[in-house]
Parts: structure tokens; C-alpha cells; sequence
């Protein structure tokens, strides 16, 4: 693809005045954004059609998922075009500073790690011409936007992405499918975007439904001046992909979310069938020799049914129906949290998708005459794991420890009838956003070292491992600085809060989930206060405790949780005892676009979740990536990250999955809580009034002693491995002072990240799973 930047430079111009009837120098942020993605598009639309030409006919994979966290794209596309830098050059010449699209917000289409891997594996695929298209939901709100008010308390607003319009998709009517439902039928309305590989020319596809009525105004009730019943059905059907879910974990019972389910299964099938007949007429007997759909999580499990119902209409029997299907689907779980694995009444399924139930009724009988002893549905309740476990070709988890515990525990049953389905495939992260777009100086050192092309070929990174010595280090070290640097001015901007580049960067950003242990973060934090203030701990290295979550709206403790931080940065930030040796900050609203910020400057990646509980973790890769020792568990992707570093490279502490399930029984926090002073210090800030507390904070209180809603006291094991984690964090702490073998450290993290690349998790995925 020839691009040339001058053309593209003079094309937005001509686009900001047709359009908006501004100049360049006086359109906003926005604005120009729009112009620019158009021009962009214009020029990529000859080249995306060619590639959609050239897979035609063959046998190709799509990766279905209710979530696509994609961020904005308007750097990595053009920076995976080639271009960004030139661009910003010619823009430069005109007056432009092309930084000033980092007001653009990011759509936001998903959740946390599930959402951004999807997009992560689009992005790989792309990369190694890997025929894989993604199916999802354009969500008129994605994600909520989050602040943080007065009191420490998170507070959600609408995430209004599309304001300014969507300029990186195409509408696509004339792909336009109808879903019927007992109460209306719907239209999916395809919006394409384009997925582009680095620097090879190729680009594929994310399509992604929207729901619109087939008659958006009833023209008889608005004539009667019913203007609320005018435009019933038009919100009805609307409200389908209105809004993300913003859960990660937790299960909504919702009718709604049936629909969206259904709507991203039948639309995507019916689109896929669409395009086989196209290409292969009428019988769909071979469909499976063609196809291959990967179920990101259960959210899209309806599509084993819908399929099952599809090739019925078209003619099939269900044996035969069933037969194909069963040779198309593969399943990826995710988490093993159970609230989680999706669990649908089949009277209200029912009452939303009725068809689907009786063939999940016949799923079932089936699997009763093979298997006597399984079964999906309990209760009147199906379970969309087992249906998936049941129907998929190969089933995965996304680290090796987390594929041995879903082989063991949750699906131990099926992996005694099927072993052979099951398989492991660890997650990986896109290198070209999670490095080459977010951190341009580490990029230059290591290509300066290493072969190039490591972006694409991370294992490369290996070669630096004899070449690290002190002057290497000292210009990572450099480089580190200046990520600090560039990250404070954010901080600033975005907080209103001063950091130092000079302190260590202490990060832990993910989703807020009781599981992940944030709380536990904030004990440590308050204990090394009380440590500093008490003198026990002297010489403490200044350091920066960075926070970056978002809690589920509807969950309660993850709240509180987000309270009790901001009020800890509260007492921790106005004590002059403490002033510049620490500083705790809450960063408001983490999403992509600040992770891409915040993830270069870190020098410690807090992984601390109770073994066994995190699926993998990916933050845990882009940190490691850019350089950060791991703090952290022997959990998830933890457990492969030291395998490849190394024990000395990182900082491990905690109870391993042996040890838990050893104490389990007799685990009583309060003995810890009773012996041990430091701890009991720390947990009483919850209740005592050293920081402002409240029924949220005594429920929190309560909860790591007693229990609350029928939970055992302290379901995550904080107590237990608080000592052993705050030993650790010091550790960490302390020996950054070296900064010669704490900077070995990093460069030994760098160079052992291979394995971490999206590009072998799909290379895997591709070969072992899709055999595309
Ligand atoms: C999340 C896990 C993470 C994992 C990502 C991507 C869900 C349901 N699961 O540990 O919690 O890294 O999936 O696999 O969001």
C-alpha cells in the first residue's frame, strides 16, 4: 500500500472544510480526527476489499465475543500502517501537533483483560496474515466513564464514544440481518472495522452489530400524537446494544442480555452462512471443513443452539445438524470464579428464545444417551460451559496453571469422558501497541541491540540477554525516567496530583474485583505508612503507589474497596511525616489509552492475586514488557513469567494453589488478625476512624474476620499473605536503589517476554485449534 502523507495531509484539509467548513488550525481535536479517519479510510478501502477477495473460499476462523476493549485507534493504526511518524511531521509543518488527538476518547467496547485480548488476537492476526475475522456488538455505551468525587467514592457517566461519530467503521446495509423475537423482530445493522496488520499490507475485519427496528417510527401513533408509542420499537430494539454489561465476572440475569447474546450468535451464523453459500452453494454439508468459530467465554454459547436451528431451517435433520455443529465451535474460558460461568433459567431463556430451549432440551437427551452421568441442564437451569465443553472441538484455558485447574476442578466431570478436548493456549499482548506505540524510546534501544523486526518476532528479544551490561542499563534506566516523566505531566493534567519521576512507580491497574486483592494493596500501603512514621522502617526510597480500576456498578465491596484507597491517599498525601517518600494516587478512569501511559513508567507490576484464582492476567505481560519486575503470586500467567525470567528477576510471595488447599479447612484470619500486631493495626484503619470509615468499610472489616453474605472470612486469603507480601514489596522497594541490578532486572524481564506475544497465542490458536 502506497501512502503518501502529503496527499493525506492536503485530503483532510480539503475533508475539515466540505465537512465542517473549518481550516485545519481551527478545527478541534475532534474534528480533525473525523477528517483524518476518513481520508484514511478512503485509502484503505481498495486494499481491505482485496484482502476480503483473497480469502474467499477458504477455510477461515471467527473469534466471537460479546467485548472488544479496542482503544482508540487512530495512533495504532497509523502507526501500523507505517506512517505515524511521518505524518506527524507533515501535520507538523502545517502547525498541527497531532498529539492533540489524545482528546479523542477510546470506544470502549468492552470490560478488562477478555475484551482487550480479543482485540490484542484481532491485531496478531492481522500481523501474520492469520484469516480470522471477529463478530461483536457496537454498544451505543461502552464501558461507564469513571470519577472519583470528594469522598473517594467512584462515581459512573455515560460513555457517550459515539458523540463524535465512529469515522474508523463502515456501515454495511446491504449485510443487514433480521432476529426474530417472540415480542419483535430486530434488524443487526453491520458496522465494519477495519483490522490493520503491521506494516504487511493486510487488514482484516471486526464486524460488529447494531440493532435498529425494521420501522422506526409508527407513523399512525404519531399522527395520533402518541409520540412515546411513536418510537417504541424503535427503542426496543435500540436498547439491545445500548449498553456494554459492565461486569467482568458477575452474571446478570437480565432478559436484555439474552437478547444481546442472541443477537451477536444468530447475526454472526446467519452472516457466516451467508458467505459460505456464497462460495460453496447450498450444501452445508462441508461447513465444518470451512469454518471454525472460537467462543471468547459463554457469552456467545447460544451460537451452539442457534447453529443446531439454522441448519434445521435450511433443511437438516437434528442428528445431522447436530453432527456439524459440533465439528465447528471451540470454547476459551476465562475465569474459574463461578458467579461467572453463565447459568440461564430456561423459562425466562425460554421466554425470550424459545426455539433455542427446546434444542438445548435435545442437546441434552443426546448427551444423556452417550453419557449417562453429564449433564447440562440442572434444575431447569442450562449451564453454557457444559454446553460449550460438550459441543466444542477443543476447550482452553489461558494459562497453563489455569488450563490444569479447569481440567481438575470446574470441568473435572467432562475431562474424565473427554480428555482430548482439552488444551491450553496462554494469552498473549499485541508488542506493537504495548510497546512500539506506547514506548518509542525502549523501542529504539532494543532495536539498536537486537535484530529489528522484534516486534514482530518477540522471542528476538532473547539475543539481549548477553549483551545486557552497565551501560545498557544505564540507558534503559534513562528511558524509564523519561515514561516517568511523560506519565507525572499526565497525572498532573488528568489528577491534579504531582508525582516524582525520581520515585519508584508501584503499580497495580485492573479491574476492581475482590479476587485481585487491591485491598491488599492498601493494607501493605498503610502498614509501611505506620513502619515509616514508627521508624521501624528507615531509608524508605521515595515511591508511588499507583492505582487504576474500575468496579462493576452494582458491586458493592469492589466500591468500598475504591473508598478505602482514595481515603488512604488522602491521609498518606496530607502528612508531612511522610512527604517525599510517599504518595498513593487513584487514577480516574483507567482505560486503554491511559494504560498506554501509565504501563511504560512502572517499575513494579502488583500481580497479587490468591493462587489459583486469576484465569492469566494480562496487564502482568504488558508490564513485563516494558520492563517492570513482577510483584506477585504464583498465579495465572505469574507462574509462566518467572518460569521464563526467572525467580531472581521477580518477587514472589504468597500461598501457592498446594498451600491453599491445604489450609482451606482451617483457615481462621482472626488468629492472624489476634497475633500478629502489624496486621491487626492495619485492618483497624478500616473501622477506627484513622481514615473516615463507614458501612461499606465495616463491611469490608467484617468480611476478612467473620464473613458477610454467607461467605467464609476472607474468601482471598489477604490475611495469610499479607506478612509474606509485604516483606516482598519491600524487598522490591529497597533493592531498586541499586540501580544497576534492579535495571538487570528489568532488561532480564525484557528480554524473556516472548512467549507473551499475541503472536504465538495466535499462532496456536490458528494451528492446534482453527487448523487455519
Ligand atoms: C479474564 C480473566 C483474566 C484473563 C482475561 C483474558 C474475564 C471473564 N476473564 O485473568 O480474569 O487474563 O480474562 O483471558 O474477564
Amino acid at each position: 500500500m502506497e501512502l503518501d502523507t502529503s496527499r493525506i495531509v492536503a485530503d483532510t484539509n480539503e475533508y475539515l472544510k466540505l465537512t465542517f467548513d473549518v481550516s485545519m488550525k481551527e478545527a478541534s481535536p475532534n474534528e480533525l480526527h473525523s477528517a483524518l479517519a476518513h481520508v484514511m479510510m478512503m485509502q484503505l478501502s481498495r486494499r481491505w476489499s482485496e484482502c476480503k477477495t483473497a480469502r474467499k473460499g477458504k477455510r477461515h476462523a471467527y473469534y466471537f465475543s460479546a467485548e472488544y476493549l479496542i482503544g482508540r485507534l487512530v495512533y495504532s493504526n497509523l502507526y501500523n500502517l507505517g506512517i505515524l511518524e511521518p505524518l506527524r511531521a507533515a501535520f507538523a509543518e502545517q502547525g498541527i501537533d497531532l498529539a492533540c488527538l489524545e482528546e479523542v476518547e477510546d470506544p470502549a467496547l468492552g470490560n478488562g483483560g477478555l475484551g482487550r485480548l480479543a482485540a490484542c488476537y484481532l491485531d496478531a492476526a492481522a500481523t501474520q496474515r492469520i484469516p480470522l475475522t471477529g463478530y461483536g456488538l457496537r454498544y451505543r455505551f461502552g464501558l461507564f466513564r469513571q470519577r472519583i468525587d470528594e469522598n473517594g467514592n467512584q462515581r459512573e457517566l455515560a460513555d457517550d464514544w459515539l458523540r463524535f461519530g465512529d469515522p474508523w467503521s463502515f456501515r454495511r446495509n446491504n449485510h443487514t440481518i433480521r432476529i426474530s423475537f417472540p415480542d419483535h423482530t430486530v434488524l443487526a445493522v453491520p458496522y465494519d472495522v477495519p483490522v490493520i496488520g503491521f506494516r504487511n499490507g493486510n487488514i482484516g475485519t471486526l464486524r460488529l452489530w447494531q440493532c435498529e427496528a425494521e420501522e422506526e417510527l409508527d407513523f399512525d401513533a404519531f399522527n395520533a400524537q402518541d409520540y412515546t408509542r411513536a418510537l417504541n420499537e424503535k427503542n426496543k430494539a435500540e436498547d439491545i446494544t445500548r449498553v456494554l454489561y459492565p461486569n467482568d465476572s458477575e452474571w446478570e440475569g437480565k432478559r436484555l442480555r439474552i437478547k444481546q447474546q442472541y443477537v451477536l450468535s444468530s447475526a454472526s451464523l446467519q452472516d457466516i452462512l451467508r458467505s459460505y453459500q456464497e462460495n460453496h452453494g447450498g450444501d452445508l454439508d462441508r461447513l465444518p471443513e470451512y469454518v471454525a468459530i472460537q467462543l471468547n467465554d459463554t457469552h456467545p454459547a447460544m451460537s451452539i443452539p442457534e447453529l443446531i436451528r439454522l441448519l434445521m431451517q435450511r433443511g437438516y435433520d437434528f442428528e445431522h445438524a447436530f453432527d456439524l455443529t459440533r465439528r465447528v465451535f471451540s470454547y476459551t474460558n476465562h475465569t474459574v470464579m463461578s458467579e461467572a460461568l453463565e447459568k440461564w433459567d430456561l423459562n425466562l431463556l425460554g421466554s425470550v428464545v424459545p426455539e433455542i430451549v427446546e434444542i438445548i432440551w435435545r442437546i441434552e437427551n443426546r448427551l444423556h444417551s452417550e453419557h449417562p452421568d453429564l449433564s447440562i441442564i440442572h434444575d431447569n437451569v442450562a449451564n453454557m460451559a457444559n454446553l460449550s465443553v460438550y459441543m466444542g472441538v477443543h476447550v482452553n484455558g489461558v494459562a497453563q496453571i489455569h488450563s490444569e485447574i479447569i481440567k481438575h476442578d470446574i470441568f473435572r466431570d467432562w475431562y474424565a469422558v473427554f480428555p482430548g478436548k482439552f488444551t491450553n493456549v496462554t494469552n498473549g499482548i499485541s508488542p506493537r501497541r504495548w510497546l512500539g506505540l506506547c514506548n518509542p524510546e525502549l523501542t529504539a534501544l532494543l532495536e539498536d541491540n537486537c535484530f529489528k523486526g522484534f516486534l514482530t518476532d518477540l522471542e528476538q528479544l532473547q539475543n539481549l540477554k548477553p549483551m545486557i551490561d552497565g551501560g545498557m542499563i544505564a540507558r534503559f534506566n534513562a528511558i524509564k525516567r523519561r515514561k516517568k516523566a511523560q506519565l507525572a505531566a499526565v497525572v498532573l493534567e488528568k489528577e491534579g496530583v504531582e508525582i516524582s519521576p525520581d520515585a519508584v512507580f508501584d503499580v497495580q491497574v485492573k479491574r476492581l474485583h475482590e479476587y485481585k486483592r487491591q485491598l491488599m494493596n492498601a493494607l501493605a500501603i498503610m502498614d509501611i505508612y505506620y513502619a515509616i512514621k514508627d521508624g521501624s522502617i528507615r531509608d524508605f526510597p521515595p515511591t508511588v503507589f499507583l492505582f487504576g480500576a474500575k468496579a462493576a456498578p452494582g458491586y458493592r465491596r469492589a466500591k468500598s474497596i475504591i473508598r478505602y484507597i482514595n481515603r488512604v491517599a488522602k491521609l498518606v498525601n496530607s502528612d508531612p511525616a511522610v512527604q517525599g517518600m510517599m504518595k498513593v494516587v487513584f487514577l480516574q478512569n483507567y482505560n486503554c489509552s491511559y494504560a498506554e501511559h501509565i504501563i511504560p513508567a512502572a517499575d513494579i507490576s502488583e500481580q497479587i492475586s490468591p493462587a489459583g484464582t486469576e484465569a492469566s492476567g494480562t496487564s502482568n505481560m504488558k508490564l513485563m514488557l516494558n520492563g517492570a519486575v513482577t510483584l506477585g503470586t504464583l498465579d495465572g500467567a505469574n507462574v509462566e513469567i518467572v518460569e521464563a525470567a526467572g525467580a531472581e528477576n521477580e518477587y514472589i510471595f504468597g500461598a501457592t494453589v498446594e498451600d491453599i488447599t491445604r489450609i482451606r479447612d482451617n483457615y481462621r484470619p482472626r488468629d492472624i488478625y489476634d497475633q500478629d500486631m502489624r496486621i491487626h493495626r492495619v485492618v483497624d484503619t478500616l473501622v477506627n476512624g484513622t481514615v473516615e470509615t463507614d458501612d461499606g468499610l465495616n463491611e469490608l472489616y467484617r468480611g476478612l474476620l467473620d464473613g458477610v453474605d454467607w461467605g467464609r472470612a476472607d474468601t482471598y486469603y489477604t490475611l495469610y499473605d499479607l506478612r509474606s507480601y509485604i516483606d516482598a514489596k519491600l524487598r522490591a522497594i529497597y533493592d531498586w536503589r541499586d540501580r544497576e541490578s534492579f535495571g538487570r532486572k528489568c532488561l532480564m524481564n525484557i528480554a524473556s517476554v516472548g512467549k507473551f506475544s499475541a503472536d504465538r497465542s495466535i499462532a496456536e490458536y490458528a494451528k492446534n485449534i482453527w487448523g487455519v
